[in-house]
């Protein structure tokens, strides 16, 4: 069962599992894996206890926890997690590396990507990198304060990550459902929890309007100072999210992941030309669970999804852009 284990964990089970998740054919892998949840139709009120027991004991096996920061380490994290916000608000940084939404700010560094209703073709696999550049740079303090313990504690491999994420939460926010693209993100997911403790939940839906989650297959405590890695089923074949019932206090989460070379990336733009059309369109069409981004406002989702018209759409769909909340 997954829950916080002691300091010396091992991690090389996931590291033998990282070595299988980067062979080249990952689009054959996304097929499967959607053919695989098309199966179970996504519905588990119609699952008897054993299936939910079978899903949970996997969901488990691809988890690992740790408390790997100790308060002080947390205090001088989050101190620097404070200065990120303070430059933000500043306008420092490049509008790629700021997403706001009501209760949550999503700080990208290294590498951004469209997602959720940025996205003109929604759903899984339409996922795009930004150009290069386009977000900032990952900030050294992540790498001594944080990269490098994890690589000393063997949790990943010296040099893997190479994009770092802060999500800063206040009470009451939230990340909808989503898996981490499969086409974008090597295994595992690591994500680590500072200011207060929150709880991943996976294989929750969500509704909105009021925001609502049903029953999670497997609600995971994230304590202060905790890393989780997700690889596997847990991170591959169920969704997670954050609830909104889960952030009662503010609460910040550090990702860390790295991006494939190959992984599909918008190209810049030319001339100021509002359309951005796609390197690797050949990558196009993998498919799976929804990501069900809310959104801070509209009007600023119309704009990014006029950005993200491709030409050739452009011509086909004059229809609206506005898209029902909560997919
Ligand atoms: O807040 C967390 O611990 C998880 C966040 C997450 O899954 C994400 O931002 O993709």
């Amino acid at each position: 069962m997954a829950g916080v284990e002691p300091e010396k964990r091992s991690y090389v089970d996931l590291r033998e599992k990282l070595n299988k998740n980067s062979s080249p054919n990952r689009k054959q892998l996304w097929e499967d894996r959607k053919r695989k949840r098309e199966q179970s139709s996504g519905s588990y009120r119609h699952h008897s206890t054993h299936d939910r027991e079978v899903e949970l004991q996997k969901v488990h096996q691809g988890i690992r926890q740790r408390v790997l920061f100790d308060k002080e380490e947390c205090e001088k994290i989050e101190e620097k997690i404070d200065e990120i916000v303070q430059l933000a608000n500043e306008g420092t940084y490049k509008s790629r590396t700021v997403d706001r939404a009501p209760l949550r700010v999503k700080y990208f560094f290294g590498e951004g990507y469209t997602y959720g209703k940025q996205l003109t073709e929604r759903g899984p696999g339409q996922e795009r990198l930004f150009p290069r550049g386009e977000v900032d740079e990952i900030p050294e303090w992540i790498f001594e304060l944080v990269v490098s313990p994890l690589e000393k504690a063997g949790i990943v491999p010296k040099g893997f990550v190479n994009s770092a994420v802060i999500n800063d939460y206040q009470p009451g926010g939230c990340i909808v459902s989503h898996i981490d693209p499969l086409h974008i993100f090597d295994r595992p997911i690591v994500s680590c929890s500072f200011f207060s403790e929150s709880s991943l939940s996976f294989g929750c839906k969500f509704s909105f309007k009021p925001i609502r989650t049903s029953t999670p297959v497997l609600t995971l405590p994230l304590p202060r100072g905790c890393v989780t890695t997700l690889s596997g089923y847990a991170a591959d074949d169920i969704t997670h999210c954050i609830r909104p019932q889960d952030v009662k206090a503010r609460r910040a989460v550090i990702i860390v992941r790295r991006v494939y070379p190959d992984a599909p990336r918008l190209k810049p733009l030319i001339n100021g030309t509002k359309d951005i059309q796609e390197a690797n369109s050949d990558k196009e069409s993998d498919d799976g669970d929804e990501e069900e981004e809310p959104s801070s406002a509209k009007k600023k989702r119309v704009v990014l999804k006029r950005n993200f018209r491709r030409p050739s759409q452009e011509a086909k769909d004059n229809s609206s852009i506005a898209h029902p909340e909560g997919e």
